[in-house]
C-alpha cells in the first residue's frame, strides 16, 4: 500500500538533514518472496538542530518487522510507522547512536522494477532514484553520503553469485545449504548507488593497469551461455578507463569493477558504485545478432556509466533538481569520447539528430522543463532529453566559450574542490568562473529558462565599404510556468565563406565578441560588423551546432550549396544539405494536401547526390548526407495543424524524386559499398555499412518491387544489412508474400534470441499506415511478446507511439485510444514505463484538429482513470495542462 500522495517538491524548500548518517551496515537473507533486510545505522544529530527534532525515514510499500535503538527494542512510544515513512523521537541531543531497522520484502512480486526485484531467477536491485526506499527505511536521498558495509545471505546451489558495491572482503559457507559474502565500499555514497545482484551467472574476465599502476579486475556477468557476446562490452569498458585517465585525468578507484547484463530492466544502465546494472540490449553483441547501432549504443551507454565514477558517484548531486550535474556532464563526456573513438563530426550529426527529434519536441510542448527544474512531483518523470541531451549541449557551451584548456582547468578544479561532496549547478558553473575570469551568470540562464531559443539572422554586405553586417534577433518563447524571459548567452560558432569556399578572415569584428570564430550573442538584438571582407560572403552560422537553438537564416540555396561542398567543418555541410531539403519536404507535404504532385528542386538534389559520390568523404557521412529529415523533423517545421498522413507521402514523394534522379550512382554505391572481408565493427566499415544501406533504400523507391530488398536479405551476413533490408521489405511491401516470408524466416531463425525478436517487432510495429494497429494486436498475442519486460514494450508498443507517425496518429483516433489502453494496464505493473509511453502524446496540440480531438479525448480517459501512479498522473495533467 501506498500512502504517498505525490505531493510537489521545490527546489526552494532545499535544507540538509537534521541527522549526519555515519555508516551503513546491511544484512540480506536472500528469498523470493520473503527477503529479510536488517540495516544498521549509525547517526548523530547535527550540530546547531534542534534537540527535538525527530529522525524521519523514507518509505515505499514497507512493512517493518522490528526496531531496535542501540540494539534494544524500541519503545512504541517513540516511533510511529507507515508504509513510506518511520518518524522516530527522543534522540541523543549529541552522541552517535545506532537504529536497527529489520524489513521483509518481496523481490518476486516487484513488477516496478525499482528496489530489490527478481529477472530471469537473479537478485537484481535498482535504487535510482528512490528505490533504496523499497528495501528499508532511509534518509533516501543524494546528500546523505555513508560507507556501506553488506553481507548477503542466500542458498548456494541456486544463488552462487553474491555481488555488492565496493571490494570483496571475504564470504563462505553458512547454514542449512546457505552462503554468505561480505563487501565493504569505502567511499561514501548515497543510497541510490547502492546496489546487490545475486544468482546464477556466467562470467567474462579481464583487467586493467591504472595510470598509477594499480591493477582492476573487470568481471562483466551475463546469463550462461552468452559470455563470448559481452567480448565488445569488455573492449569498450577497457577503451573508457583509458579515455577518462587521458582526457581528463580520472583514475579509477577500487580493486574491481563489475557489470551485470539482466534482461528485465527500466532504463539502458545504472551506474551503481563498482557495480553497474545493464540491460542486457547495452552489452551483449555478436554480428549475427546486433546492429552497428547495437554496437555504438553499447559503446556509449558502457563508457557513460564508467565514467559516472567520477561525475556521479564521487560527486554527486546535493539534490535530484541537479540531476543534470551527473546526467548532462556525463552524457557530454560520453559524447567526447564516442567522437574520439569514432568520427567526430559523424558523431556530432547523430547527436544533434537525437537532440531535434526527442529534445526540441519536449522544449517546446507542454513537458518543457528547464535542464534545471525547481519544481517535481515525480522525480522519475524528470529523467528527460532536457535533462540528459540539453544538460550535454549546456556543458560543451562551456567548452565552446572557454577553450579547451581552460575548460579542463575547470573540470580539474571540479574534481580537486568537490571530491566526495554532494554538490549544485551553481558550485560547477563556479568552477569554470575561478579558472576563467569570465562571468557566466547570464550564461546560466541555460540551465533555469525552458525553451529552445529562436534566432533570427540577416545579413547585408556593403561592396563599397567592404563591410558586412549581420543582424541577429533571439527569442526564447514562453513554457510552462515561465512566460517572461531574458536573453541567453548564446555562443555562435560563426565563419565568413568566400565565393571559392575559403574562409575570409575578417580585418576587425564590431558589436560582438568574436574569438575563436565563436560569436557571443548576449542582447536581445545584437548587430555586428565585419571589416575588410572583400567579397560577398557566405555565413556558416551556429557552426558545429555551437548552441542548441532554432535559427532562421534566409540563405540561398546557392549559398546552401557551396557550405554543402566546402565548410571544413563537416557538421555545418551536413546542415547545409538539411536545410536544401527541408523546403522542398514542406512543399511536398503541402502538395500532397491540395493534390498535387511533388517535386524536388535541382540545386538540392544535386547538391545531395554530389555529396554522396563525394570519395573524398567518409561513407559515414555520406550515408548521412542521404538521410533526410525524418518525419518528425517535418512535423516540427510545420509548427501545427499537422497532418502525418500528408507528411509521410509528401517525404516519400521527394525520396523517390531522388531516387529517380540518383538511381545509377545508389545501384554504383550499393555494389561498391559491399564488404570485402570479414566483419568489424569499427566505425569506417559500419560507415560502409550504412551508405549501403542508405543506397539500397532509395532503390527500393527507384525500383518499386521487393527483388532487391529480398536478395540483400538472402544475402546479408550481417545484422546491420539483414535488418535493413527486412524493415524496408516491411515498410515498402507490407503485404507482399516476399516480405511475409522474409518476416517468418527472420522469426524461426531468432526465436531463442528475445534482442532480437525486438527489431522483428519493431520493423513492424513502424510499417507506415493505418494498418498497422492490427498487425500490433495479432503481434501482442504471439507468444515471443512479453508485456511484463520492458525491451519487449518498448520494442513493439513504443516503437508504435514513438516511431510511426501514420499508424499512431492514424485520423480515426484508434491509434491514440490503443496507446491509453496499454498505458492504464502497464501502469498497474510498472508505472515508470507506463509514464514514458505517455510522453509518445506531448505533441498533440500539433496536430490537425481531427487528429488532436481525438488525442485529447485518449488523454482524458487516461486521467479519469482511477488508481493512476503519481507517474501517469503527473505526465497525464501536465499534457493536458493549457
Ligand atoms: N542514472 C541512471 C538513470 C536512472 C533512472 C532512474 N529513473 C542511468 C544513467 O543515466 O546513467
Ligand atoms: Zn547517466
Amino acid at each position: 500500500m501506498r500512502t504517498d500522495i505525490g505531493q510537489v517538491i521545490h527546489l526552494a524548500d532545499y535544507r540538509p538533514t537534521d541527522f549526519v548518517l555515519e555508516r551503513v551496515d546491511l544484512t540480506f537473507e536472500l528469498d523470493p518472496t520473503a527477503t529479510k533486510v536488517e540495516s544498521r545505522l549509525i547517526f548523530h544529530r547535527r550540530e546547531g538542530v534542534d534537540v527535538t527534532a525527530p529522525l524521519i525515514l523514507d518509505g515505499d510499500e514497507l512493512s517493518l518487522t522490528s526496531l531496535l535503538f542501540d540494539q534494544e527494542e524500541l519503545d512504541a512510544a517513540r516511533y510511529d510507522v507507515t508504509p513510506d515513512k518511520l518518524t522516530i523521537r527522543e534522540l541523543p541531543a549529541e552522541a552517535p547512536f545506532e537504529i536497527t531497522v529489520t524489513t521483509i520484502i518481496n523481490p518476486q512480486t516487484n513488477s516496478q522494477l525499482m528496489g530489490l526485484y527478481r529477472t530471469n531467477g537473479v537478485y537484481c536491485t535498482q535504487c535510482e532514484a528512490e528505490g533504496f526506499r523499497r528495501i528499508t527505511y532511509f534518509p533516501d536521498r543524494p546528500d546523505v553520503l555513508a560507507p556501506y558495509t553488506i553481507t548477503i545471505i542466500a542458498d548456494k546451489a541456486s544463488t552462487p553469485l553474491l555481488l555488492s558495491n565496493g571490494n570483496f572482503l571475504g564470504g563462505g559457507n553458512y547454514d542449512e545449504g546457505r552462503h554468505f559474502a561480505a563487501w565493504f565500499d569505502p567511499h561514501p555514497k548515497p543510497s541510490y548507488l547502492f546496489a546487490l545482484v545475486a544468482g546464477d551467472l556466467g562470467v567474462v574476465e579481464d583487467s586493467f593497469t591504472t595510470m598509477s599502476g594499480r591493477e582492476v579486475a573487470l568481471k562483466i556477468y551475463v546469463e550462461h551461455g552468452k559470455e563470448a557476446r559481452a567480448s565488445y562490452a569488455m573492449d569498450a569498458l577497457k577503451r573508457s578507463m583509458k579515455w577518462d585517465e587521458e582526457r581528463f585525468g580520472r583514475e579509477y578507484d577500487l580493486d574491481i569493477f563489475m557489470i551485470v547484463a539482466v534482461s528485465d530492466f527500466n532504463m539502458g544502465a545504472m551506474e551503481n558504485k563498482g557495480l553497474n546494472v545493464f540491460n542486457d540490449k547495452y552489452v551483449l553483441a555478436d554480428p549475427q545478432t546486433a546492429t552497428d547501432h547495437d554496437y555504438a549504443n553499447i559503446e556509449a551507454i558502457i563508457a557513460h556509466e564508467y565514467f559516472h565514477n567520477w561525475t556521479g558517484n564521487r560527486i554527486t548531486c546535493r539534490d535530484w533538481f541537479q540531476l543534470c550535474l551527473k546526467e548532462g556532464l556525463t552524457v557530454y563526456r560520453d559524447h567526447e569520447f564516442s567522437a574520439d573513438q569514432r568520427s567526430r563530426p559523424v558523431k556530432r550529426i547523430a547527436e544533434v539528430r537525437h537532440l531535434k527529434s526527442e529534445q526540441f519536441p519536449e522544449d517546446g510542448g507542454p513537458l518543457a522543463h528547464p535542464v534545471r527544474p525547481t519544481a517535481y512531483r515525480e522525480i522519475n518523470n524528470f529523467y528527460t532529453t532536457t535533462v540528459y541531451e540539453k544538460g550535454s549541449e549546456v556543458t560543451r557551451m562551456i567548452a565552446t566559450l572557454l577553450g579547451d584548456d581552460l575548460f579542463r582547468k575547470g573540470m580539474d578544479l571540479y574534481f580537486e574542490r568537490h571530491d566526495g561532496q554532494a554538490v549544485t549547478i551553481e558550485d560547477f558553473v563556479q568552477c569554470f568562473s575561478d579558472v576563467s575570469g569570465r562571468d557566466f551568470s547570464q550564461f546560466a540562464l541555460w540551465y533555469h529558462q525552458a525553451g529552445t531559443p529562436l534566432v533570427t539572422a540577416s545579413g547585408s554586405y556593403d561592396p563599397v565599404a567592404k563591410t558586412f553586417t549581420l543582424s541577429l534577433l533571439q527569442m526564447v518563447p514562453a513554457t510552462p510556468g515561465q512566460t517572461e524571459k531574458a536573453p541567453m548567452h548564446i555562443p555562435l560558432g560563426l565563419v565568413l565563406l568566400g565565393q571559392s569556399g575559403a574562409i575570409l578572415s575578417p580585418s576587425s569584428v564590431e558589436g560582438g565578441e568574436y574569438e575563436r570564430s565563436v560569436l557571443h550573442l548576449t542582447e536581445r538584438q545584437q548587430t555586428i560588423l565585419f571589416n575588410g571582407i572583400a567579397e560577398r560572403p557566405v555565413v556558416s552560422l551556429n557552426r558545429g551546432f555551437s548552441a542548441p537553438i532554432n535559427l532562421q537564416f534566409d540563405q540561398t540555396p546557392s549559398d546552401l550549396a557551396l557550405i554543402a561542398r566546402h565548410e571544413t567543418d563537416h557538421f555545418s555541410r551536413w546542415q547545409a544539405l538539411m536545410d536544401l531539403a527541408m523546403p522542398n519536404l514542406l512543399q511536398a507535404a503541402r502538395d500532397q494536401k491540395d493534390g498535387k504532385s511533388a517535386k524536388a528542386d535541382k540545386a538540392f538534389v544535386e547538391a545531395l547526390l554530389a555529396a554522396a559520390q563525394d570519395e573524398s568523404l567518409e561513407p559515414a557521412f555520406r550515408a548521412q548526407a542521404l538521410a533526410l529529415p525524418s518525419e518528425s523533423d517535418i512535423a516540427r517545421e510545420f509548427g501545427g495543424n499537422n497532418d502525418p498522413e500528408a507528411i509521410h507521402l509528401g517525404r516519400q514523394a521527394v525520396l523517390t524524386a531522388i531516387a529517380e534522379a540518383g538511381s545509377t550512382i545508389f545501384v554504383q554505391l550499393y555494389d561498391t559499398m559491399k564488404s570485402n572481408g570479414t566483419f568489424t565493427p569499427t566505425a569506417e566499415s559500419a560507415g560502409r555499412r550504412a551508405l549501403r544501406n542508405a543506397a539500397l533504400t532509395y532503390l527500393s523507391y527507384a525500383e518499386p518491387t521487393p527483388h532487391r530488398a529480398l536478395a540483400a536479405f538472402g544475402q546479408a551476413d550481417n545484422m546491420t544489412e539483414m535488418l535493413h533490408a527486412l524493415t524496408l521489405l516491411a515498410h515498402r511491401f507490407p503485404m507482399s508474400d516476399e516480405t511475409n516470408k522474409a518476416l517468418e524466416d527472420f522469426r524461426s531463425r531468432f526465436a531463442d534470441n528475445a534482442l532480437v525478436i525486438d527489431k522483428w517487432f519493431s520493423a513492424q510495429a513502424t510499417i507506415p499506415g493505418a494498418g498497422t494497429l492490427e498487425r500490433i494486436q495479432t503481434l501482442m498475442a504471439n507468444p515471443l511478446f512479453n508485456a511484463g519486460n520492458p525491451n519487449r514494450v518498448r520494442a513493439l508498443v513504443g516503437a508504435f507511439a514513438f516511431s510511426n507517425p501514420t499508424g499512431f496518429g492514424r485520423a480515426d483516433g484508434e491509434g491514440y485510444r490503443f496507446i491509453a489502453k496499454q498505458i492504464l494496464e502497464i501502469d498497474q505493473r510498472n508505472p515508470q514505463l507506463a509514464a514514458r509511453l505517455l510522453t509518445s502524446m506531448r505533441s498533440w496540440r500539433k496536430l490537425e484538429p481531427g487528429r488532436a480531438k481525438h488525442a485529447e479525448a485518449a488523454l482524458r480517459t487516461v486521467e479519469a482513470a482511477p488508481s493512476l501512479s503519481t507517474d501517469v498522473r503527473d505526465i497525464v495533467e501536465r499534457t493536458l495542462k493549457a
